[in-house]
């Protein structure tokens, strides 16, 4: 009888979690990184001088707002400071400033910066991650609740992923040419709950998502690795089910409805027809070991390589030994057979999925860090020079492809949509607003006054956009 009752209760609060989920922008991207709100009433054309409800001014950062209860919170760096802040969320005003000095200068890729990923919210506290730190939790009074460090990291480009919440822990990808894994450590107390190594993942920068699946099996996050998409427990950080379909350098955040998840994926020389069938590692030693050491120098290396082997050497050497050997050797051959793609994977399953599990691939004109966005029934996609691509989320077919004529730029955040309304920010800070449809159209282009790297957020009917020099809240007025 008791045991009925919890039941019931912890259903009641599933569902009341849900309602939540659904609102808020607590994370990158907001609901379960969908980047969709059902936020009505928002404005068309904004800018410094249009639609303004309120401004405030930030440090240098990449990193999205994500929204509390009552507070916004956000990231950001300076020299050798990193910060979190509190904004007001009805008037922007600065409630705290939080600043710890960076243990050390990690490696960054321009245009990354040391204050990439976005902070996560229960609604009170802040969880956020640094690549030069790791795990912080901050409460609402901006007190400093606990502090787990990570890294340093091996990834030539910096860490991109945001820490994620599920189920009473905060979640956190960490992955880079050695040694990546993924931990998660209890939201009240940062004590780690399990931590589960990631041997083939290189190079990655995906925020996961959850899903629940409806045989009660227990949620699930899944995250875009090199090579597969991963389906991972949240009790235990166990993988329970994969597909091998994807490429070797992931970076936007994928979407789930229903029972499909869209994974879109692009990485250097991937993409379809350029891929190799390279000789395994023994071939290439009995060929091409010239001092018979067993491994290949960079000047071995040049024989089956060519030139570009020495001027991008830790592409191939990613553990740092200045020697390609047999592990080097076979994520390489992995990257030559591995193809670009979006696709859509059929959810759930136990095991290797491959076989069975998608329901189409699209190949062309695909973006390199935006993630998809899907609205209704189109997934878009928006890729530098301007180019957004509508697809038919049930074949993959193209709707439409076209270009934004005002905004031939490139672009790192993510498309969200609300109010029949598709928001897309160029790295200059045009933010182009289309009308949502299969025959979508240009409605505005709007000019900030700074670059944008951040991914708008669209809370109360409106729509917040971080530039290089502020966070602007924009509505109709
Ligand atoms: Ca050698
Ligand atoms: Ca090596």
């Amino acid at each position: 009888m008791r045991f009925r009752f919890l039941q019931l209760i912890s259903a009641f609060l599933l569902i009341f979690a849900g309602t939540l989920l659904a609102e808020d922008w607590a994370r990158f991207r907001g609901p379960n990184g969908s980047g969709v709100s059902d936020a009505t009433g928002l404005p068309t054309t904004f800018g410094p001088d249009e639609n303004v409800i309120w401004k405030t001014e930030l440090p240098n950062g990449n990193s999205s707002p994500v929204f509390g209860k009552t507070a916004i919170f956000v990231t950001g760096s300076e020299g050798e400071s990193l910060f979190t802040m509190a904004l007001d969320r009805t008037s922007g005003r600065a409630l705290w400033r939080r600043e710890i000095a960076r243990e050390r200068q990690g490696q960054l890729r321009e245009p990354n910066r040391p204050a990439a990923p976005s902070a996560v919210t229960d609604g009170e506290n802040a969880f956020v991650f640094f690549q030069d730190l790791g795990l912080v939790s901050y409460g609402p009074d901006g007190n400093e609740r606990w502090r787990v460090p990570l890294g340093p990291f091996n990834n030539p480009f910096g860490l991109g992923a945001s820490p994620i919440l599920a189920e009473g822990k905060v979640i956190m990808v960490c992955d880079s040419e050695t040694e990546s894994f993924v931990i998660a450590v209890d939201q009240k107390t940062g004590k780690l709950a399990w931590r589960q190594d990631r041997p083939m993942a290189k190079r990655g920068y995906s925020t996961p998502v959850l899903w629940d699946p409806p045989d009660g099996s227990g949620l699930q996050f899944l995250i875009p690795t090199s090579f597969e998409l991963q389906a991972r427990s949240v009790e235990t950080g166990e993988k329970i089910w994969w597909v091998r379909s994807l490429t070797w350098q992931l970076k936007p955040t994928p979407v789930i409805e229903d029972d499909t998840i869209y994974v879109l994926g692009w990485a250097g020389q991937a993409d379809l027809g350029n891929q190799e069938d390279l000789p395994p590692f023994d071939e290439i030693v009995s060929q091409h070991d010239n001092d018979g050491d067993g491994r290949i120098s960079s000047q071995e290396a040049e024989a089956v390589l060519g030139k570009a082997a020495l001027t991008n050497w830790y592409a191939y050497d990613l553990d740092r030994t200045d020697y390609v050997e047999n592990g080097d050797w076979e994520v390489w051959r992995a990257k030559r057979k591995s193809v670009n793609s979006m696709q859509a994977i059929k959810l759930g399953g136990r095991g290797d999925m491959t076989k069975s599990a998608i329901k189409w691939q699209y190949y062309k004109a695909l973006p390199n860090v935006p993630s998809p966005l899907l609205y209704g029934d189109v997934i878009y996609m928006v890729k530098d020079g301007g180019i957004v691509t509508s697809l038919d989320k049930r074949t993959g077919e193209v709707l439409k492809q076209g270009r934004l004529p005002e905004a031939l730029d490139r672009y790192f955040a993510s498309p969200v949509a609300a109010d029949g309304k598709v928001f897309l920010a160029s790295e200059p800070g045009v933010v182009s607003v289309l009308r949502h449809g299969k025959e979508w159209e240009v409605l505005a282009a709007n000019k900030m006054d700074g670059e944008c790297y951040a991914t708008p957020v669209i809370m109360d009917g409106k729509i917040y956009v971080r530039t290089s020099k502020a966070l602007y809240c924009f509505g109709n007025r």
